[in-house]
């Protein structure tokens, strides 16, 4: 029944228990039923609810939610509980989340634990809450709260959901304490639906709308639920959970709810495989190179209270790293992160230092120097001479042969690539880079140390530029073509944030510097295929000194260090090169755009996934999300290229093939899985 019921006197215990976290699913909504029959033929004077374990309920079970739905139905549930003569309290021990507080809400008290959380998150998942929580929300809440609620989906800690209105008490025990009220102080609770809705409020849903249009552009659920909101204030309580409901089941089979869902539970599925063995507990750890990526990482470490040793050159170089760090900590202080005490606390645990000797107790040091394969070399030569020979050696490399750095070492199965995206102490993803010879234990550590630090580890094979950079250097190729060809950089960035990207491709190389691309490509220049396009505008721009942000001028000016400002001497390059190479420009429209820039990530993606680099589409989408920017609500790159179906992908890039056969071949993947009938999802070597 995912429920156990238990009678003490005059007061039924139902406790809901459904491990880890009480997902509320068809035994648990039956058991809820048979409850509250059981309280009315017991003649409780209460029936006390609350969650087994660290959860009140998570919510609805969301792997419920492909199929259709399965009587009783939570409206119902909750419904019963609210109309009951026998009062429901909920003690709500953990938290009480979607159908979760929708339960709550529907008793006719709520007592909270300190430690409990009560929130609507439908929306992250596509969805807007379907048991009632608009309407009972806003009748206990009042308007902007609820609208708040129910359109962001932030969860509200115990304190805050108190002040709110949405609970009565915050308790130590809040079993015991519901235990204690007094019964007819309890029989006069207004149940929630009996309370009047709230008045229209103009500049409540205006406000609302805007912030949605700045903060969730794209999104359809967030918009629906205010609607539904808006609409509940002048129907009646049973009106207006009909239109929750009709909304909640009709957004359920949305392409936006499927993605969110996907995305959901495969950041969930994201952990380290079950035969590797345990990792060496992470006492300290040693950063090499203190620049952004090195400071990062080493103060997400800090952040976690380990000891960091942080390795550099020279005296300027340990005076710059502990500027950086120092800056990143100032950074946190100054937005109530850390207290006074935690700042002072983490920089005691700071050793910025070139004496390689003071790492020698570390279990794992991370390189995150230069992007150069002989500094790298002569850093794990370092390494390898001044710590533990158990100790694991990981390197930050974006690009560079993980193995040919591994060869340098005494023991290359110690070493492994821990790819950290910036601002590393911030950015969800950490691309676990498998050598040709990384032992288990060295792949346990990355898991560990991503655990540790809540990333999102995603293993990725040897190849340049791993899963993600692989992919992002194909959009970035794909963006040049269609501005030498016919756009600008303009039109490209706004094309790809209507597509749902917060900032487009050439926005985003102006803030990472020009110089890096630049770079990356003279280390491709000797293996690049001669039959390959190349296209000369980041060149030129690296040549004309435009290195983005930093110097004032990359693909856009910043005049006074503001913000960005279209150029129209970058447009003029590509109408420059064009000429010279004889290209007649056409012109492309927003979702030419879109097409060739997402399908060219699509077709490396598949090629990424044949050869082993990535071990599951999910992954794919994992690396493109929390690293890149694609939309979440798309799914990942292969839940989209999904959505958009293998067969008519294949047909779009043989068409474009009549432009570039080399670029646009197709990946032999896509071919086999349109001839299989077999979704990218689907797909595994035969
Ligand atoms: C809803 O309620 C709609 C209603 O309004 C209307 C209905 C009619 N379903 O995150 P964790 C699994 S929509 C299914 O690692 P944590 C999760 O996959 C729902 N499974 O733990 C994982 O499984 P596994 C609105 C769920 O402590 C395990 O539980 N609710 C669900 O870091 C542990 O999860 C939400 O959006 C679910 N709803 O965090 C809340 N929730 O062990 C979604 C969890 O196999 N959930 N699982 O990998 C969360 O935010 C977090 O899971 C929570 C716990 C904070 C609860």
């Amino acid at each position: 029944m995912s429920i156990t019921m238990k009678a003490d006197g005059l007061t039924g215990f139902v406790t809901l228990d459904n491990p880890p976290v009480n997902a509320i699913g068809k035994a648990m909504r039956e058991g809820l039923m048979e409850a509250v029959k059981w309280a009315e033929r017991e003649n409780f004077d209460r029936v006390i609810v609350t969650g087994a374990g660290r959860a009140f309920a998570a919510g609805a079970d969301a792997r419920e939610f492909d199929g259709a739905a399965l009587e009783p139905f939570l409206p119902d549930v909750c419904d019963a509980i609210e109309r009951s003569f026998v009062p429901w309290v909920a003690a709500i021990n953990g938290v009480a989340l979607g159908g979760g507080a929708e339960i709550a809400l529907a008793c006719r008290m709520r007592i909270a634990g300190p430690k409990a959380q009560i929130g609507l998150p439908e929306v992250t998942l596509g969805v807007i809450p379907g048991a009632g929580g608009t309407q009972r929300a806003m009748r206990l809440c009042g308007l902007e709260s609820a609208l708040e609620m129910i359109a962001f989906g932030r969860p509200l800690r115990a304190t805050e959901a108190l002040k709110a209105g949405l609970i009565h008490a915050v308790e130590v025990d809040p079993v015991d304490a519901a235990d204690m009220v007094n019964t007819e102080e309890l029989q006069c609770v207004v149940p929630t639906w009996e309370l009047p809705p709230p008045d229209h409020d103009e500049a409540a849903f205006t406000a609302i709308r805007e912030k949605l249009a700045k903060r969730s552009p794209g999104q359809v659920a967030p918009l629906r639920a205010v609607e539904v909101v808006e609409q509940g204030l002048t129907l009646d309580f049973a009106e207006a959970m009909a239109l929750e409901r009709a909304t909640f089941l009709e957004l359920k089979q949305g392409d936006q709810s499927r993605a969110l869902r996907h995305m959901f539970f495969a950041e969930r599925a994201a952990k380290p495989p079950k035969d590797l063995p345990s990792a060496p507990e992470l006492t300290e750890v040693a950063v090499v190179g203190g620049g952004t990526m090195g400071a990062g990482i080493a103060y997400a470490c800090l952040s976690l209270g380990l000891p960091v040793t942080l390795l550099e050159t020279d005296a300027d170089g340990v005076e710059r790293a502990e500027a950086n760090v120092g800056k990143l900590i100032g950074d946190g202080v100054a937005r109530g992160r850390l207290s006074e005490d935690g700042e002072e606390a983490l920089r005691a645990r700071l050793t910025a230092t070139t004496d390689y000797a003071k790492a020698a107790n570390a279990p794992l040091a991370i390189e995150a120097a230069f992007e150069d394969m002989e500094v790298k070399k002569a850093i794990f030569a370092q390494l390898d001479a001044a710590l533990s020979p158990d100790a694991i050696l990981a390197t930050n490399t974006s690009y560079l042969d993980v193995d040919e750095i591994a060869a340098g070492t005494r023991d290359p199965s110690r070493v492994l690539g821990l790819h950290f995206f910036a601002p590393a102490h911030i950015m969800r993803l950490l691309e676990i880079v498998k050598g040709a010879q990384s032992s288990p234990k060295a792949l346990a550590t990355g898991y560990a140390l991503g655990k540790l630090l809540k990333k999102v580890p995603v293993v990725a094979g040897v190849c340049d530029g791993f899963i993600g950079n692989r992919i992002y250097s194909r959009y970035r190729e794909a963006a040049d073509t269609v501005f030498m060809d016919g756009s600008t950089p303009w039109e490209v960035d706004e094309a790809m944030v209507n597509f749902g990207y917060a900032m487009g491709p050439y926005e985003v190389a102006d803030l990472s510097g020009l110089d890096i691309g630049y770079a990356a490509r003279r280390r491709q220049d000797a293996t690049r295929d001669p039959n390959r396009r190349y296209i000369p505008l980041a060149d030129r721009m690296y040549e004309l000194g435009k290195l983005g942000k930093k110097v004032g001028a990359g693909w856009y000016r910043y005049p006074g260090g503001g913000g960005k400002v279209e150029d129209p001497i970058v447009a003029d390059l590509a109408l420059e090169e064009a000429h010279f190479a004889g290209i007649e420009r056409t012109e492309y429209d927003e979702a030419q755009i879109v097409e060739r820039l997402t399908l060219a990530m699509i077709n490396e993606a598949t090629d990424v996934l044949a050869e082993g680099i990535a071990q599951s589409a999910a992954d794919i989408d994992l690396v493109t999300v929390f690293g890149y920017g694609f939309p979440r609500w798309r799914g990942g790159l292969m839940h989209y290229a999904d959505t958009l179906g293998v067969p008519q992908i294949v047909e779009r890039i043989t068409a474009l093939q009549a432009e570039d056969p080399v670029a646009w071949k197709l990946s032999p993947v896509l071919a086999d899985c349109a001839e299989r009938g077999l979704s990218l999802a689907e797909w595994s070597p035969v």
